[in-house]
């Protein structure tokens, strides 16, 4: 089939439009592409799956991968007509049984083609090759069907993986203008958009509120971003160990509720040190329940969080009302969800993480982040590049080694954790339980700053 005849018959089912139309993110786009009903067309179906073939046959591929659900059923004809076994990657994470995500028998070392129907930032792709290559296959290229980016070929080639498409959006435009079917002030208004959104210039505005703002400027004036979790259950001791460290810190992270000896002197000295060193104070309180408990849990009981920590710690699983309840009379005080928990076997699967970024940024004014984790840098990364823009990663479970301790909790190293995107590193035993705290705090510091301030930098 001739690309131009394939161009127009997208556009007739209606898988091409053209006008204006809202993204998620909330940018006016001229255009939208929707491949999903070509299984309502199977003569195009096959048509395309010819022309992939068409264009891949010099290559030797062992396999055929489509990243689902839409370039499935179009992977599966290629590996059809190749007579190639076909392999892909679960959506949803499995939950029993073997933890394999990779659906289709394969042998090590095999070479995998990953076809996908449109590409914009790459992400989609990027993950799927990665979860190949992880199990000992071969990815260097990728094939889509519709290549809606600015620039994303160069992108991709510099991380490694050749990028094949099917037609570019310039060659749409410049069909459908030939044809009629779309002016040239709409074809004007296309380039515009797509310089505009590249994937370097990732869309959406900038999340950051209040807080989050105060936060950043306190790890640029402290020259840190290390959060001490101080997780000590007598004051005495825990004022004693923050003495020490207090200087080296940007934010402490507490647990109120395991000081043994609470009164509320406790709350009157800790706000006395967050002044005189200057860091900010979170309470990782881990809220989970319905909104009007919740309020009651912040506000009142005898801690009365809501008067002293800028910042607390959320769960998304009771559902947004749980951010109405504890911020809807107050907008001085913000928040971190918990995206992907650092201990082992946790259920925060991939839905559960991605679902949790989308309800912090509808909720930005009072999210300023996400508390992630993952033992492996290139998990870690991924995370990072899903969150939204503005707001921040946060990374516990952080360690000298990586290691586990003996109930569950898993731990990725300083440096691993900083160049994997970490904005802030939380730190708890690895300082407390040093021979000396101090100079544990310092050395914390002074390693995740240097690989912090050159990443922050260097953008
Ligand atoms: P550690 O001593 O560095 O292991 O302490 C880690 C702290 O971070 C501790 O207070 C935990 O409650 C907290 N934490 C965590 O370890 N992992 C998580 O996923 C979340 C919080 Br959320």
């Amino acid at each position: 089939m001739k690309k131009e005849y394939f161009i127009l018959r997208l556009h007739d089912i209606g898988a091409i439009k053209f006008g204006e139309f809202t993204l998620k993110s909330g940018h006016k786009s001229p255009f939208y592409f929707d491949l999903r009903d070509m299984i309502s067309h199977p003569e195009l179906l096959s048509k395309i799956a010819y022309m992939i073939v068409d264009e891949i046959k010099d290559s030797d591929f062992d396999y055929i991968s489509g990243v689902p659900y839409t370039a499935l059923p179009v992977a599966t004809l290629v590996a059809d007509i190749l007579d190639k076994p076909l392999l892909f990657i679960r959506k949803e994470e499995k939950a029993y049984g073997t933890k394999n995500d990779i659906v289709g028998k394969f042998e090590p070392g095999g070479k995998c083609l990953i076809i996908d129907d449109l590409i914009t930032t790459g992400e989609s792709l990027i993950e799927t090759a990665e979860k190949f290559k992880k199990a000992g296959l071969i990815v260097d290229d990728f094939f889509v069907i519709i290549d809606r980016s600015n620039n994303i070929k160069k992108h991709i080639s510099n991380i490694g993986y050749n990028l094949h498409s099917l037609i570019e959006l310039d060659k749409i435009t410049e069909v459908l203008k030939e044809n009629n079917r779309i002016t040239v002030d709409q074809k004007i208004r296309i380039k515009e958009f797509t310089k505009k959104i590249s994937y370097e210039n990732k869309p959406g505005k900038n999340l950051e509120n209040h807080l989050t703002k105060l936060l950043k400027a306190k790890i640029q004036s402290k020259k840190s971003n290390l959060i001490l979790s101080l997780d000590i259950d007598n004051q005495k001791e825990f004022f004693r160990i923050l003495q020490k460290t207090a200087k080296h810190i940007v934010m402490l992270k507490t647990h109120v509720d395991i000081i043994n000896d609470f009164t509320p002197e406790f709350i009157v000295r800790l706000k006395e040190f967050a002044i005189k060193y200057d860091f900010m104070i979170f309470e990782d309180r881990k809220f989970a329940d319905i909104g009007n408990t919740v309020k009651k849990q912040y506000y009142g009981g005898i801690f009365k969080i809501k008067n002293w920590a800028h910042f607390i710690t959320v769960h998304t699983t009771p559902g947004e009302g749980i951010l109405q309840g504890l911020f809807g009379e107050t907008n001085n005080r913000s928040s971190f969800l918990l995206a992907k928990m650092s201990s082992a076997g946790n259920l925060m699967n991939e839905t559960y993480t991605r679902k949790t970024f989308e309800t912090g940024e509808k909720y930005a004014d009072v999210v300023s982040g996400y508390i992630c984790h993952a033992t492996e840098k290139e998990k870690l990364k991924m995370l990072k590049n899903k969150i939204p823009k503005g707001q921040l990663m946060l990374v516990p479970g952080v360690k000298i080694h990586s290691g586990t301790d003996s109930v569950g909790q898993q731990y990725i190293t300083i440096k691993d954790a900083v160049e994997s995107g970490a904005d802030c590193i939380i730190a708890g035993r690895g300082i407390t339980e040093a021979e000396n705290p101090e100079i544990a705090a310092k050395m914390y510091k002074e390693q995740a700053w240097k690989i912090y301030s050159a990443r922050e930098t260097s953008i």
